[in-house]
Formats: C-alpha cells, structure tokens, sequence
C-alpha cells in the first residue's frame, strides 16, 4: 500500500484507522474521504488531505483515485444494522450499490480494496457457537443481506476481473474516540460512558447474550495485516472470521464493576436490537485467519476495560475543560 483511500473516513473505524495509516504509509499518502453532511475536524482535518467522495457516485470516487494516485481503497461506507432496518433501501443504496462504484473504479485503476463484512452476515441458521468460516450465511436483517452480497461481489470481482478484495468479518467494536452509531453492538461501547459519567445504565439486550467483540486497536491491525498479507497464503478472501473476546451484558458489566465498584446497570431492553443479536453468532472460530495471515488479537475484556476507562476519563475531563473555556 503506498496511496491510500478511506472512503467513510469520518466514522466510527475510518476516523481511527486514517491516523493509524498516516502513521505507517505517511500522513500525504492517505486521503479522508467523506460526505459534505460528516466532514474531518481537528486532527484527521489537519493531519492529511481529504477530499469530499460519495460512494453513490463514482466519478467522484474516480477523480480523488486518479488525483493522488490511489492504490488502496478502504471501503467503510455502511449504515450499522440497527439504522439499516429503518431504512433499508438506503442501506442496499449505499452497502451495495456504492461497493459496486468503488470495484468498478478499482478495476478500472488497478486498486486493491478492503469492504469490512460483520459477524451481521450470518443468520438465524448458522451455528451459534464457534461459528466456522465456511458455513451457512441466511441473514435476516438488510445489514446482512448488504454483507452476505458485499462479500459474494468481492470475491467476484477477484476471481473474474483479478481485483485484489480482501475483507475480514469485524465483531462489535469498541473504541473511545468516535461512537459508534445505530449498531446492535452499540451498547457495548455505551456502557463505558455511563460507567465513567457515574450515570447508570439502561441495558438494551437482556441478559445471555452474547455476541463477539473486539478492541479498536486490534480491529485496525486486523484491517491493515491482512491487506499487507502473503496473496500466495490466502485461501480465503472475502470475508475472514476474526474474534478476540464474547461476552454478553452480565460478564461486561462485571467486568467493569471490578475498576468502578459502584457502577449500576439496569434492563430497559430494545426489541428490535435484542432481534438482530439473537439473530447473530455467541462466537466466531478465526482459525482461517490464524493460518492464513497470522491473525491475533492483542485485547481481551480485562485490557480492554482498563484501557478503555483511563482513556474515556481522559478524553470526558478534555471535553469538559473546553466547555469551561
Ligand atoms: C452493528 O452492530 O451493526 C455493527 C456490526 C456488528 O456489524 N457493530
């Protein structure tokens, strides 16, 4: 990777994985991509170029791949399942339609692309338990179906017209910095904030249920490892199981309680999230990824908790203070 596109590059993932990039292929050589209602502030704006790219029009994201060269392209535009649901065409408009325009820009311009596909890719068929790579995939949400066709173009286009697509199928991610919005996994990321605000906690999933998760940190290296990754080792492309912990509200909860001993939950549950995570796997087996590109993950829940808590106080007195100034 030498000119890199990070197309979604103010959400949740691309905010962070552009500073990441910056830091390994050179802050010029990594270009934010965004939408005019969602633009780069603060460091992601100052630190790089940016350049305005919707995914529903390819001649845009043509222009920015042919103005600075591009290589790479990070596909990491998406509506998260729950948001999906209540607006499902947009959510095909943009999961598929707009990974449409970015392989056909690519195949045009010689770009490898990385289309992150979701632990929401399976369905209420799959084995539940130590999901295996290669098993059934009959989601029942539009974020699915979106991921399910997401990964099948991929691999598609690899084949047919020797686009270099690689993916892996990310878990609930967690991280500090920019919040998700409208996941399922949502809640996970939530109860930090309310932990560290000393507010309690409303619980929108009941609890056994279990779902993967992953650090932000890890989820980065999982992106960027296996685009750096040995073509000739890959058996699997599109889209590789990846997991590093799975927990459900109880066990997170606890785990939090042992650094914020009077931390409260309760349970207001959400039926529609508590629908598409009783829909979704306990656990992912990432053995395909382990030996085809040595994936593994750095966090479990005790690091994660500990790193998450500093930096969210952090990161709550900063805001605060320049709310006082
Ligand atoms: C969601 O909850 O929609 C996402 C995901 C697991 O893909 N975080």
């Amino acid at each position: 990777m030498k000119n890199i596109l990070v197309i979604g590059g103010t959400g949740q993932i691309g905010s962070e994985l552009i500073m990441k990039l910056r830091g390994i292929y050179g802050n010029e050589n990594v270009v934010c991509g965004y939408i005019p209602a969602a633009p780069p502030k603060g460091i992601l704006l100052e630190s790089g170029p940016a350049e305005v790219v919707d995914i529903t029009n390819p001649q845009q994201i043509a222009d920015v791949v042919k103005k600075y060269n591009i290589d790479t392209i990070y596909n990491l535009a998406a509506l998260l399942s729950a948001v999906a649901e209540a607006k499902p065409q947009l959510a095909w408009h943009i999961g598929v339609g707009g990974l449409f325009n970015t392989l056909e820009v690519a195949r045009e311009h010689g770009c490898a692309v990385f289309t992150p596909s979701s632990i929401g890719s399976f369905g209420p068929t799959t084995p539940h338990v130590k999901t295996p790579q290669d098993t059934i995939q009959r989601p029942a949400t539009i974020y699915g179906v979106t991921k399910v066709s997401g990964e099948l173009l991929s691999d598609y286009y690899a084949r047919r017209f020797g686009v270099d697509t690689r993916s892996v199928r990310f878990p609930g991610l967690i991280s500090y910095t920019t919040p998700p919005g409208g996941g399922t996994t949502d809640y996970a990321v939530d109860i930090y904030y309310s932990a560290v605000k000393g507010e309690k906690f409303k619980c929108p999933l009941k609890p056994g249920t279990f779902m993967d998760m992953m650090y932000m940190p890890d989820a980065l290296r999982a992106a960027i490892e296996i685009m750096e990754a040995d073509p000739t080792r890959l058996v699997h492309r599109n889209s590789f199981n990846i997991a590093s912990m799975s927990f459900d509200p109880e066990i997170i909860y606890n785990k939090i309680r042992e650094y914020v001993p009077g931390f409260e939950m309760e349970y207001e549950l959400d039926p529609l999230r508590q629908k598409i995570a009783d829909s979704w796997p306990d656990s992912l087996d990432d053995s395909c990824a382990r030996n085809e590109w040595d994936w593994k993950p750095e966090f479990d829940l005790d690091a994660m908790t500990q790193d998450m808590l500093v930096n969210l106080r952090k990161k709550l007195l900063v805001e605060a203070e320049m709310v006082e100034a």
